[in-house]
């Protein structure tokens, strides 16, 4: 082993939520630290997904740092869902406040990492041909920022007007008086197609799977809410830590086997109302484990769906049948299902027309044996993201002996919870797949795991150590107990991003940990208090 000393303590991959946090406390550590962000300023997920309507699903009181206090008490939510604007705001504030853009290097892509063996230093290739040598390696790049390659026949051919959600212009884009047409129906395309709508003299929805999506009932934010964290903000923010998903919410000890009709769909109305993310999947104790339960709280979307939309084969359409409601990404929308009741709003549905291609003029689609052609002015590709993996393993990593990230994962991630992985020593994931990361409020998911890689380092710093890598058998237990959990769930039934299952060739395992912020939260800590139980350290 060399003495070789690194250039800096710790490269950072990322300046978003968990860039900024991390800098943060490995600044007050007295680390030396850069990140590098392909985008030319901070704020992640919030500095590239800028198209309109772009909000947060997970109300903002929650979906904030609490890691300042000062912050978490002054800085004031315009609405129960903040805008990305204003999110983004809020993120600027943060780096300008503590002044963490100096250790920034910004319009810069991390391509490559290599450990060595002999030095116990990882070097960290740039897309500006330079090589920063680090003792750790944390990968803080989002779950949801590698967009999916457009796999659709022609792409590249249309000669109007392109744009894809995860990439929108910062200078916004002005539909008025455009054909437009947009490609999904997720999250993204149901947050802007109500406002695109509104601009476009029309517009065209080209849906593959119908998604269930909520009524977010936006507004300013809920004076309950608003009550709850004020009452005791430390006591509310330790309540979400120790939650299901990352928000304070009391759980339903209710079957929706056992209760009443009337029961049920009472407390669907309620959740419909509620307008959250968690609150129709909450509504029953059993609505994510058991299919009959399941499917009494997917018909009741359903009949929402069917009482707002005025074209009941539109209707039919827009209704998901193919997959349990709540195992594909939850949508909270404002007018989405109601926007194709005007007249220049068109949905195509893919099942019964698949698109034969994109062509210079817009899209053709199967049509019985012909097909029918589809004219544009501009096109939006909301096809979504490779989710979880995509943003790590496109970066080339090669651990131990050569070893490759990406071959390693080729038919699944491995890791060991979500933070580390075997032969990739020092090499950190924040909300890495196995991890609650996406099906929890990521906010306090980024906090657990930067504290956690943080502390380790601290400790390992306090015990002269200065590697640490988990063992292989750790890392079999945890990917077993978490393909566990899922298999105990209807998680697997769903074509979803959730299984890797969106992105052509990606192997179909489930990405997310299953087990919840609380469960998670308590097994990491046990980790630590078992004297790093499943890591070696030297
Ligand atoms: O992406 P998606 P997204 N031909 O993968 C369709 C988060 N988020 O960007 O389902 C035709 O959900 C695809 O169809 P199918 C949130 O976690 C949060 O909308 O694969 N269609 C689907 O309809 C969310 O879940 C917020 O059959 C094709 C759509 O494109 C995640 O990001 C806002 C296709 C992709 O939907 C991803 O959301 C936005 C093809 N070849 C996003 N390929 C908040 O509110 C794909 N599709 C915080």
């Amino acid at each position: 082993m060399s003495d070789q000393q690194p250039d800096v303590d710790v490269v950072v991959v990322g300046a978003g939520i968990a860039g900024l946090y991390l800098l943060y406390r490995l600044r007050e550590m007295g680390m030396s630290a850069v990140a590098f962000e392909t985008g030319d300023d901070v704020g992640g997920t919030w500095y590239w997904n800028r198209y309109p309507g772009a909000r947060c699903d997970v109300q903002s009181i929650d979906y904030s740092y609490s890691w300042d206090a000062e912050l978490d008490e002054t800085w004031e939510w315009s609405e129960r869902y903040a805008t990305q604007p204003e999110i983004l705001r809020y993120v600027n504030h943060v780096a300008d406040k503590h002044d963490l853009r100096r250790h920034i290097t910004f319009e810069t892509r991390v391509d490559g990492a290599a450990w060595n063996d002999d030095t116990e230093l990882w070097t960290v290739a740039t897309d500006d041909g330079q090589q920063t040598t680090c003792r750790y390696y944390v990968m803080a790049t989002g779950c949801l920022s590698s967009m999916k390659d457009p796999d659709i026949a022609g792409t590249g051919t249309f000669e109007g007007d392109v744009y894809f959600t995860g990439r929108w212009p910062h200078e916004g884009v002005d539909f008025t008086g455009k054909r437009v047409g947009v490609i999904g129906t997720g999250s993204s395309a149901i947050q802007s197609i109500p406002i695109i709508a509104s601009q476009a003299s029309e517009l065209t929805v080209f849906q593959r799977t119908p998604n269930f999506s909520l009524p977010a009932h936006n507004g300013p934010v809920r004076p309950a809410d608003r009550a709850a964290i004020d009452a005791d903000r430390a006591a509310y923010r330790q309540l979400a830590k120790y939650s299901s998903a990352g928000v304070p919410r009391e759980l339903s000890e209710e079957s929706a086997l056992t209760v009443s009709e009337e029961r049920r769909q009472e407390r669907f109305e309620e959740a419909w109302e509620e307008g959250t993310i968690f609150s129709m999947t909450g509504a029953f104790m059993d609505l994510l484990v058991d299919r009959t339960a399941n499917e009494y709280a997917a018909e009741f979307v359903r009949n929402k769906i069917r009482s707002i939309v005025d074209d009941p084969t539109t209707a039919e359409a827009l209704c998901p049948t193919t997959y349990p409601l709540g195992t594909k990404r939850l949508c909270l929308d404002t007018n989405y299902y109601a926007t194709f009741n005007e007249p220049h709003v068109t949905l195509v549905d893919l099942f019964a027309n698949p698109i034969s291609s994109i062509t210079p003029a817009g899209i053709d689609v199967v049509d019985g044996d012909g097909a029918t052609s589809y004219e544009f002015d501009a096109l939006v590709y909301a096809t979504g993201f490779d989710a979880m993996t995509g943003a790590i393993v496109r970066v080339d990593i090669a651990g131990r002996n050569g070893v490759q990230l990406k071959e390693k994962w080729a038919e699944g991630p491995k890791t060991y919870l979500g933070l580390m992985s075997h032969d990739f020593p020092n090499l950190f994931m924040v909300t890495g797949p196995q991890s609650p990361s996406v099906l929890s409020n990521m906010a306090v998911s980024i906090e657990q795991h930067v504290d956690w890689i943080c502390d380790t380092l601290d400790h390992l710093r306090d015990h002269d150590q200065r590697v640490i890598e988990p063992t292989q058998e750790a890392e079999d237990g945890w990917v077993a107990h978490a393909n566990d959990f899922a298999d105990m769930t209807l998680f697997p039934e769903a074509n979803s991003w959730y299984m890797g299952a969106n992105v052509p060739g990606k192997a179909r395992v489930v990405l997310p940990y299953l087990g919840g912020v609380d469960r998670y939260r308590r097994i990491c800590d046990a980790v630590v208090d078992g004297d790093y139980v499943g890591f070696a350290r030297s």
